[in-house]
């Protein structure tokens, strides 16, 4: 059997973004709220591909080259808990079209290679916190991050030293 990697299309944020997330994320959540992912490993995934083969890599990256759309402005200003996956998240009130367009587009290519995909819509989010089980408070909606997206990436999630880390395999330009 050949090896397989765990693999997202996501999209990176800017390390000034992440430095100020984590800071406000500290001030706002207590520590009991979840645990906190980690400022390297923040992103928004925009298809999640699983377990996969070289050659359905392969295959997905050349579709993905072939995607032509301008970037977009994203703004990151809301947040909220899903207790049933623990997770508090940031994410965009008004997800720009650009967005939602390009993870259409990567999410139907990973369907059609026989990625399975979600039924649930998409909901783009950062994940802030993971198993945030208990009740959490969130901060009123007085924050925003405006970042211009002008590349996708695809990451390879892994798991090592009881952490996991995104790494980035391959990017591509929004134009
Ligand atoms: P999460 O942050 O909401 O858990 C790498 O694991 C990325 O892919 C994470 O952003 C994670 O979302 C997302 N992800 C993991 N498993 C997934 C699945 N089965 N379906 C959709 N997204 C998934």
């Amino acid at each position: 059997m050949s090896a397989t990697k765990r693999l997202f299309f996501g999209l990176e944020l800017p390390d000034q973004c992440k430095h100020e997330i984590i800071q406000w994320r500290a001030e706002t959540f207590p520590a009991e709220a979840g645990h906190p992912v980690g400022a390297d490993s923040l992103h928004l995934t925009l298809a999640f591909l699983g377990d996969i083969s070289e050659a359905k890599q392969q295959a997905l990256m050349q579709l993905a080259g072939r995607i032509q759309q301008p970037g977009f402005t994203l703004t990151l200003d809301d947040a909220g808990h899903w207790p049933r996956s623990g997770v508090v998240w940031l994410g965009p009130r008004q997800a720009p079209r650009g967005l939602l367009q390009l993870a259409d587009l990567l999410r139907s290519q990973a369907a059609r290679s026989g990625c399975f995909q979600s039924p649930l819509p998409f909901h783009p989010h950062v994940t802030l916190l993971r198993n945030a089980a208990l009740s959490v408070s969130l901060p009123p909606r007085n924050f925003h991050w405006s970042l211009p997206v002008e590349r996708f990436v695809l990451f390879h999630s892994q798991f090592e030293r009881g952490r996991t880390r995104y790494q980035e395999i391959a990017d591509w330009k929004l134009r």
